[in-house]
């Protein structure tokens, strides 16, 4: 049988389809979802969670006319199947292909672009001011999910809407999970909200009303009042009332018409913002996912291969495990991503000296610097990309008071297929301003645990930088050291050429060393290891024996390691030295896999000896006439 998915070019299509051709779409979008997220990665059990519900928005609403604002973007795969990229989906992640959080440089019907959580109502509420402001007439829909809502952006947002009163609609995508189990005292009024017998009974009471009700704008306030009587009796749903929301659930986030009759509702309803409880299950109808959603809330590409060398993140969290056990002030801080860090053999073992957070990175910060002030060593352990969230939480609150506060910054560099919104690509520009800040980054896992000691053990705030992915796999030291700080490591001696390469680039430094040997280049390597303080004295001492500097950083030149090492330089009165920094353009970097962005950016061992070679247009010539000889030869 044709597939219906084939027919639907736009969301228009979907108007005309009965019941039963509605379930049998659903049925083949999850199987188009399972298909193309087990070959390329990507958010399945988020997405199985919401076809029903993207199916019935498309069909109340008219996209993109009216904007429906996903929060994360993560859970936008089928939105994407029903908004005339159903042709490239087979392309999603992929380099040079769809993205996997919504873009606005990709569809119209992506009204807002997002990839960090919680901004979905606060971008709502701006459209739905600019419309009433401009005397248009469409509607704004946010969809943002229970873990997304635990981000403190999300309450600003509410307060300002219910404040304002614009029309406006945010649905609550409520499936029990952040990637773990969602945490917070709203969290647990959700779960009291599903799990209540009592909530069965209303539900179904809900479902009758709503059906009984027309549609009319007049009886709506009206069916509202009994409905919000209803459910204030038997449940704790009057917090979004108090917000200033009209409030409309819990709804079956998977029966297609009970969600039709309510986003109609809210559509039709003039007064005031509405606020639409969905309960949905993640991972739906795929029993792994559904039995799994942890574990499935991201998969990887199958591309990546069976691995045998733990990554950066195990190993940081089997050093955190010891240094938790070694000393009783030392407590971790995540915003609610333990498994993304590995975090969950710590939380095994000291359940109440790890804090979840939730989705919450400037609270996270600023709640360690709490800790700090009374004595306790907190690790915070952030990505890269949305530390950024906390970057005055960290000048204002840590570092002004120069309280001891480790941050473990994982995913820092080029982290691959989830693209421009989620590149660690920025944190050695943005942490290198901060006074009293100790900024480094290791040159493999094993050192790693060493800086890890060090930061615990530093007295300052500091921050570790580090990949995303496997470590190099070599051997780990029993016991842990300190590393001094400020300091960097000759790791081989030459005299054309000094490479000072940071944390991830120190092994393709090598690498290029390798080659340039073979154009008859002699290269110095140092492992930087610190981005601030600098390792002043190495670098002058460098500088005077040595005419050719290259610095290499997987971050933007911008304000990065390179532009430190050419201010020192400048500073100290060293201008008879060439100096060249690889690292990032100024730019946004696309997704891709990392060894594709890697050499696409010569950032690998070959694209940083291209690049030194060409310096030295002497040896770039030999180099010539070496492959020359050897093509003559044959
Ligand atoms: C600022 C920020 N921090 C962390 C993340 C990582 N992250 C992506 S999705 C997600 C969970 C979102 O949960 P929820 O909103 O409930 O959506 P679900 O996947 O459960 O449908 C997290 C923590 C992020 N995208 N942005």
């Amino acid at each position: 049988m044709p597939r219906l998915l084939d027919k639907i070019a736009s969301p228009a299509d979907l108007k005309q389809l009965t019941r039963g051709e509605l379930n049998r779409l659903a049925a083949e979008i999850r199987e188009e979802l399972v298909s193309v997220i087990s070959t390329n990665g990507g958010h399945l059990a988020s997405n199985l969670g919401v076809v029903e519900l993207t199916l019935a928005l498309h069909r109340v609403f008219n996209s993109p006319h009216d904007k429906i604002i996903w929060d994360v973007g993560h859970q936008a795969y089928t939105h994407k199947l029903l908004t005339g990229r159903k042709d490239l989906f087979s392309s999603l992640r992929q380099y040079g292909g769809l993205s996997g959080f919504t873009s606005r440089d990709e569809s119209e019907h992506d009204p807002f672009g997002a990839g960090h959580s919680s901004t979905s109502v606060s971008a709502a509420l701006g459209m739905a001011i600019a419309r009433d402001l401009s005397g248009d007439n469409y509607h704004v829909i946010a969809i943002i999910g229970d873990g997304a809502i635990t981000g403190g952006m999300a309450y600003e947002a509410l307060n300002q809407a219910g404040h304002l009163g614009s029309r406006l609609i945010v649905i609550l995508n409520d499936n029990g999970m952040s990637i773990s189990p969602t945490v917070g005292a709203l969290a647990k009024l959700l779960a009291r909200i599903r799990f209540d017998h009592r909530y069965h009974q209303a539900r179904e009471k809900s479902k009758r009303l709503l059906r009984l009700l027309p549609l009319g704008n007049k009886l709506w306030g009206a069916s509202q009042q009994v409905l919000s009587g209803v459910k204030g009796m038997v449940m704790p749903t009057m917090f979004w009332e108090e917000f200033g929301f009209t409030y409309m659930g819990p709804i079956d986030g998977h029966n297609i018409r009970e969600l039709e009759i309510a986003l109609a509702k809210a559509r039709d309803y003039p007064l005031k913002p509405t606020f639409i409880h969905v309960v949905t299950t993640k991972g739906k109808g795929h029993l792994p996912a559904e039995g799994d959603a942890v574990y499935f809330h991201g998969v990887a590409a199958k591309h990546t291969g069976a691995k045998t060398v733990p990554t950066y993140s195990e190993i940081f969290a089997q050093t955190v495990l010891r240094l938790v056990r070694e000393n009783p002030r030392v407590v971790v801080i995540t915003p609610a991503m333990p498994e993304g860090h590995c975090l969950n053999v710590v939380q095994a073992e000291f359940p109440h000296r790890v804090f979840d957070v939730g989705i919450a990175e400037q609270h996270a910060v600023t709640f360690a610097a709490g800790l700090a002030t009374q004595g306790f060593i907190p690790i915070v352990a952030i990505y890269s990309t949305f530390l950024q969230r906390a970057f005055d939480q960290i000048i204002h609150d840590v570092c002004l008071q120069d309280l001891p506060i480790v941050f473990a910054i994982d995913r820092s560099g080029i982290v691959g297929d989830d693209g421009k919104t989620h590149q660690g690509t920025f944190d050695l520009s943005y942490l290198s301003l901060i006074p009293n800040l100790i900024v480094s980054a290791p040159q493999d896992e094993n050192e790693l645990q060493h800086l890890l000691y060090t930061a615990v053990n530093a007295g300052h705030p500091m921050a570790i930088r580090y990949p995303r992915g496997t470590g190099l796999g070599v051997p780990l030291d029993a016991d842990l050291h300190l590393v001094p700080i400020g300091t960097g490591e000759v790791l081989k001696h030459g005299t054309d050429v000094a490479i000072l390469a940071m944390g991830a680039t120190v092994a393709p430094a090598l690498g290029a060393a390798q080659e340039l040997a073979a154009s008859g280049l002699k290269a110095t390597v140092v492992n930087a290891r610190f981005a601030k303080p600098l390792d002043s004295s190495l670098i002058i001492e460098l500088a005077s024996s040595i005419k050719c500097l290259v610095t290499i950083e997987e971050n933007t030149l911008n304000g990065g390691f390179g532009s430190s090492v050419a201010d020192l330089l400048q500073k100290s009165g060293i201008s008879n030295v060439r100096v060249k920094s690889i690292g990032l353009p100024d730019q946004f970097i696309e997704h891709g896999t990392q060894a594709i962005l890697r050499a696409k950016y010569g950032l690998d061992a070959k694209g940083i000896a291209g690049e030194v070679l060409s310096l030295f247009p002497a040896a770039g010539r030999l180099t010539l006439a070496k492959v020359n000889n050897r093509v003559r030869a044959r």
